[in-house]
Order: C-alpha cells, then sequence, then structure tokens
C-alpha cells in the first residue's frame, strides 16, 4: 500500500531532501513551504507522486484550508513531518530583537503544535507517525541560543508528551535532534550572511540535508512495534565543550 507523508519546510535543506527520498521509496508526499517557485521546481523534479501547498504555517487558516483541500490520493496522512523552522539572529538575550523571537516561536512552536493537533484524528485513524525536527539546541545551551534552544527545547517535550498521551493507539512520535548540518539554515539565522553561512560550514564537514533525511526516512519505515524516542545526531567533527567562567 502506497504511503503518504506530508513534510513542512520542503522548499530547502532536510525538508526538501526528505520529499527526494520518500518520493525515491515509492512514497507519496505533501511537500509544503512560503516559495512556491521552489516547491513547482520540486514538482517538476518529482513528478506526480508530489503535491505541492503553499502557504506560511504562521497562518492558521491558509494551513487548514490547504490540509482542507488535500486531493483525495494525498489526504490519508501516514507520517507528518514537522520540519519547518528557523533560528533568527545569534545576539545575546539582551540585545535580540523581540521581533526574531516572536518569529521563532511562532513558527517553530505555535504553527507544529496547531498543525500537529488538526493531523492527529487522522494520523490516530491510520496509526501513523509524528517526525519532529527539533535540534540539539534544546538540550545544550550555547551563548546567543536563546529563544531558538527554547523552542527547540518545547518541540522534544512536546514530542515525549504526545507519545504519553498517544499510549496505545499505535501511533508513534520522535523527536530528531540534529547538530550542524549545512543548509539555509545559517543564512536564515544571520539574515542573509553567505559569508558567515561559509565560515561556519567550511572545512567542518558538516552532516547534509541529506543525513538528516535519510534518519527521517530510517524513523518512518522502523516496524510498527519500535519507536525512537529521542534520536540526536552530530557530525564527527562537533563534540561538546566545558561551561564559561565569568571572573570579576
Ligand atoms: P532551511 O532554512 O534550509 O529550511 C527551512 C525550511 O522551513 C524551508 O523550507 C522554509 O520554507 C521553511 N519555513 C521557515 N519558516 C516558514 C514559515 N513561516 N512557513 C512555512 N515554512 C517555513 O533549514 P533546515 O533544513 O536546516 O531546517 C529545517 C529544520 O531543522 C528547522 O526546524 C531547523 O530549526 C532544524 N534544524 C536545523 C539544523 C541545521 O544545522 N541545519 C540543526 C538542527 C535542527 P520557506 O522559506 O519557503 O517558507
Ligand atoms: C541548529 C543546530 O547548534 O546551530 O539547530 O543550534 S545549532
Amino acid at each position: 500500500m502506497t504511503r503518504t507523508v506530508l513534510i513542512t519546510g520542503a522548499t530547502s535543506g532536510f525538508g526538501a531532501a526528505a520529499a527526494r527520498r520518500f518520493v525515491a521509496d515509492g512514497w507519496r508526499v505533501v511537500a509544503t513551504g512560503r516559495r512556491l517557485e521552489r516547491l513547482h521546481a520540486l514538482a517538476d523534479e518529482l513528478g506526480s507522486q508530489l503535491h505541492v501547498e503553499a502557504f506560511d504555517v504562521r497562518d492558521e487558516a491558509a494551513m487548514n484550508a490547504a490540509i482542507d483541500a488535500l486531493p483525495a490520493d494525498f489526504a490519508n496522512i501516514d507520517v507528518l513531518v514537522n520540519n519547518a523552522g528557523l533560528a533568527l539572529g545569534t545576539a545575546p538575550a539582551q540585545q535580540a530583537s523581540l521581533d526574531d523571537w516572536r518569529t521563532m516561536i511562532d513558527t517553530n512552536i505555535t504553527s507544529l503544535v496547531i498543525l500537529t493537533r488538526r493531523l492527529l484524528p487522522t494520523l490516530i485513524e491510520r496509526k501513523g507517525v509524528i517526525i519532529n525536527i527539533s535540534s540539539i539546541a534544546g538540550s545544550y545551551p550555547y551563548p546567543g541560543g536563546n529563544t531558538y534552544g527554547g523552542t527547540k527545547a518545547f518541540v522534544t517535550q512536546f514530542s515525549l508528551g504526545l507519545r504519553s498521551d498517544l499510549h496505545g493507539t499505535g501511533v508513534r512520535v520522535t523527536s530528531i535532534e540534529p547538530g550542524m548540518a549545512e543548509t539555509e539554515f545559517t543564512l536564515v539565522r544571520t539574515h542573509g550572511n553567505q559569508q558567515a553561512s561559509d565560515n561556519l560550514y567550511g572545512g567542518a564537514n558538516p552532516m547534509t540535508a541529506e543525513d538528516i533525511a535519510d534518519q527521517i526516512h530510517y524513523v518512518a519505515t522502523l516496524p510498527p512495534h519500535l519507536n525512537i524516542n529521542r534520536l540526536e545526531i552530530m557530525p564527527v567533527t562537533q563534540s561538546f565543550a566545558g561551561f564559561q567562567i565569568h571572573r570579576g
């Protein structure tokens, strides 16, 4: 039986790579994002197994309308990949932009819970899978991570709470928590500073979007009696450092 996955944030990075990965494995894919031209390019590339819906996840009415309008072949969602998200800024809290904070909270948290709630009846009926893209930033604080890290801590804890609530339904929930992966993430975070993005990833052998897409696909295709609660993954070149000490 052909299964269907809905992926938010499929115009770039992990989401676009995941769309390709699932289509290659014969799945139907609903790919979403704001940039319509990117969605059209993906549809041209991947063909009739892909259905695209353009909306801003912060626009609840547009998101619901898109779900309502799904063609019959794509309406029975088996797997929801809550991937759309972003970091904005690296300034310390006392200098950070409140607008950036609102955008991260609205996108990474509010939209994710709204879409999840909307699709829960279908996912329960189909004993589906919810894959939430969290981050190592939700577990390990770092300077300038403030609200971004907070949003991802929410995503992880919400995922674990969902597991509890969905006990006995057969629905599986996984929080995937990647470290450094080269996508448009840093370009977005720095409001378009390509040099900053190149400096971060240059020579660091970061993970690729395809690495994370493989993990998403792996989780989605596990035997139905298995649930990976949290999947934390980093490039070998990334590890931990100590606490900072201020000497007055
Ligand atoms: P990209 O910037 O490459 O992709 C982000 C995707 O999110 C885009 O498709 C973008 O689409 C979509 N998106 C952002 N805001 C909105 C919005 N308001 N409405 C609809 N779609 C939106 O970054 P990544 O692929 O790296 O990021 C994917 C997820 O992975 C994010 O949640 C990120 O926090 C997380 N992550 C990334 C890591 C990394 O190192 N790259 C590590 C850990 C987690 P569009 O702009 O077209 O709307
Ligand atoms: C992205 C990973 O460490 O840049 O979520 O915050 S990090």
